[in-house]
């Protein structure tokens, strides 16, 4: 995948703008050409072409290529199978306002894959730092818009400035059906009220802090989808206790080290690379939650 325009470097308005309001938009970041591609490698991981997806839901053999997508709402961990998928974490034009608004060495822990057809729910109100424990307040994901996400087809929802507390709000349960089976927080300041719809163009990527209060709605568009890929980072200058230490090591030294350097240096590079994440498929909430932390390879994340 290659960019045809490349970003110039964010101004230091643009990352004092973003460090107020805990989120950007870089428009166009990825070209007409690169959303296509990837919008057909998510039928091809859908298809199992790609490799071994847990939860996958049956054979598609026969059925066509929408009948596929409809049947799933998220992927977790797509790059760790496609090509394509590794390639956009590392796309310039994502990567370089990145290393201005995290850190010069930067790395990547997760990949998420959001199909969510027409009638597909969204995700509650939540923070990522909830299910990705940095600590640092440098955890920061990249929403890749793979088609125009609007209010009616179940755009992200931010409120803005609500990361400055840098403080992880409860989260809890729920069976709001608008809703899939990841938690909702609560007991944060805000009303509804105070939410913007963060509606892009495909090939738009919003940015966006690990604290920052997001959600998305269902899709109630007629018919199509609103396709992302969402990749996750944070300073690879710090250690991630992500996932729970083995019996007996002390979580102030756990590293989760399956990750992807996308910027700078890894201080930590001597430590290795772990392969320790599978792509797996989210429950849409419809059919009932499947708990995957019960898996041999589970891994609970947002
Ligand atoms: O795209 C969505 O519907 C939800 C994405 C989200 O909440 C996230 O990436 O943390």
């Amino acid at each position: 995948m290659t960019a045809t325009q490349t970003f110039s470097a964010l101004t230091s308005q643009q990352v004092r703008d973003y460090h107020e309001n805990g989120f950007m938009v870089l428009e166009h970041a990825l070209t007409a050409d690169e959303i296509v591609q990837l919008q057909s490698e998510a039928v091809a991981i859908c298809r199992g072409d790609r490799g071994t997806l847990q939860g996958a839901l049956g054979d598609h053999t026969h059925e066509d290529d929408d009948q596929v997508m409809q049947q799933y709402l998220c992927i977790h961990f797509p790059h760790k199978i496609s090509p394509v998928a590794l390639n956009a974490i590392k796309h310039p034009n994502i990567v370089g306002p990145l290393s201005q608004v995290i850190s010069p060495d930067v790395k990547c822990m997760q990949s998420m894959l959001f199909i969510k057809a027409s009638g597909k729910p969204g995700q509650a109100w939540h923070q990522d730092e909830y299910y990705i424990p940095t600590r640092d307040r440098s955890l920061t994901g990249a929403w890749i818009a793979m088609d125009d996400a609007t209010v009616e087809n179940g755009c992200l929802w931010v409120i803005p400035g609500s990361h400055r507390h840098g403080i992880l709000w409860p989260q809890h349960d729920h069976d709001d059906r608008r809703f899939d089976c990841a938690g909702e927080a609560g007991g944060y300041p805000y009303t509804d009220d105070d939410a913007i719809a963060v509606e892009v163009k495909a090939g738009s990527v919003v940015v966006f802090n690990g604290y920052l209060l997001h959600r998305s709605l269902p899709n109630r568009a007629k018919a199509g989808y609103r396709r992302a890929l969402v990749n996750h980072y944070m300073s690879a200058q710090s250690l991630l206790p992500w996932h729970p230490p083995k019996e007996g090591q002390s979580v102030s030294t756990h590293d989760f080290r399956d990750i992807v350097m996308v910027a700078g240096t890894d201080p930590y590079a001597y430590k290795g690379i772990d392969d320790i994440t599978h792509p797996h498929v989210r429950p849409d909430g419809k059919g009932g939650c499947r708990d995957f932390s019960q898996d041999k390879q589970g891994i609970k994340d947002n």
